[in-house]
């Protein structure tokens, strides 16, 4: 029996991304990259006869002069590899509380790799030096090794903070000091070069690892980058098989990867753009809590218990207007993320809308949840 599909118009979906404000992960790959993945040379990667990812791999590694890059499925694949390759079984990891290592990736560095995460509550998503120093456990029969330090840049749970080369400085230093290795998350380390006017090799130097991630404000539709030493690269290899993530023809995906990089890049500044633009307006309507000086990038975090709202409450009450958002901290978090298909109308649009349910609400005498707990 012949199934049919209903295949929504390409303009309509173009339209409901302009005003989805979920992620940069929805962001649809260019129409350049299709024609590049149309066209892409590819080949077997398990046996390492993709040009294409072999291209990306080459070009990862050289932007982030590192030894060696590595083509993986997604960001949480890139820091497991990256947890797997760079300690044993029983080490310990420390990692911001709201790091998305810590967090987001299905425990799976204690699931697949018998390792620890020791959470460190950072500033602004930020760990300070003596935090890490004091962390590190000494030699006792009691303890785990302290092996691995995770830093993310930049920070998605504080509102896409961006740690800057002073600050990065002073974290390897002490890292360095107690021999521990160090990772860095840099599923939007564009976005941090680009806010700091930095190279983004710059921000991944005297680190054994990097991840960054094609398939957010990049707008490739699938993939990330692993990128260090050839020897740790060689050992992610064999673990990225080992999940399963040995790929064939995957140049496909390569080939948007490699336009993510030479086209993707240079407009992240005007996203970031906007969502200053977004968090200025969400901080004149009256009811919603938000600290713009956490708001460096392209992520956009703010409050609305006091617009009597819990997130999925607000996420509710806007879908009218088609603005779509998701959860942050807490039950009344919410985070909005500027990306490709939002222009400066869609920043308009959702202000008028949040505008807009801040009036009603106070009309209908919402009561402030923060006064009512707190
Ligand atoms: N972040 C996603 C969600 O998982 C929350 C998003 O929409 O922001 N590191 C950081 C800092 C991330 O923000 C993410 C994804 C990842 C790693 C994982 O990347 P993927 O989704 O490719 O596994």
């Amino acid at each position: 029996m012949a199934v049919t599909v209903e295949r929504p118009q390409r303009a309509e979906l173009e339209a409901a991304l302009r005003l989805d404000f979920r992620s940069d992960t929805i962001t649809q790959p260019t129409p350049a990259m299709r024609q590049a993945m149309a066209d892409a040379a590819v080949g077997d990667d398990v046996f390492g006869e993709d040009p294409s990812i072999n291209e990306l791999e080459a070009e990862a590694a050289r932007i982030f002069q590192k030894e060696a890059g590595l083509f993986v499925a997604s960001g949480t694949q890139g820091n497991l590899l990256a947890q797997l390759s760079l300690t044993q079984p029983g080490d310990e990891i420390i990692a911001e509380v709201g790091s998305h290592i810590a967090n987001a990736e299905v425990g799976g560095a204690a699931r697949l790799g018998g390792l620890t995460v020791r959470p460190v509550v950072g500033r602004g998503g930020k760990i300070q030096p003596e935090q890490v120093a004091a962390t590190i456990r000494p030699e006792n029969v009691h303890y785990a090794h302290t092996r691995l330090l995770a830093i993310e840049n930049t920070h998605n749970a504080s509102g896409g903070t961006v740690l800057n080369l002073a600050e990065l400085e002073a974290l390897l230093e002490v890292a360095n000091a107690h021999g521990l290795r160090v990772h860095i998350d840099g599923a939007r380390v564009f976005n941090a070069a680009v806010a700091l006017r930095c190279e983004p090799a710059q921000l991944a130097h005297g680190a054994d690892t990097l991840t960054f991630c094609l398939s957010k404000g990049l707008s490739a539709p699938v993939g990330s980058l692993l990128v260090g030493a050839q020897d740790t690269i060689d050992r992610a290899r064999r673990y990225r098989k080992m999940v399963g993530g040995g790929m064939r023809q995957a140049g496909v995906l390569a080939a948007a990867g490699l336009i993510a990089l030479r086209e993707g890049v240079d407009r992240l500044g005007d996203d970031h753009r906007r969502a200053r633009v977004l968090a200025e307006g969400l901080a004149r309507v009256p009811g919603v809590e938000i600290d713009l000086d956490s708001v460096q990038s392209n992520i956009v975090r703010f409050d609305v218990g006091g617009l009597g709202h819990t997130t999925a409450s607000f996420a509710t009450a806007l879908q009218p207007s088609g603005v779509r958002v998701t959860g942050g901290a807490g039950a009344s978090g919410v985070r909005m993320v500027a990306h490709r298909h939002i222009d400066d109308a869609s920043v308009e649009r959702a202000l008028a809308a949040i505008g807009a349910l801040a009036a009603a609400g106070a009309a209908a005498g919402a009561p402030d949840q923060r006064r009512l707990y707190g």
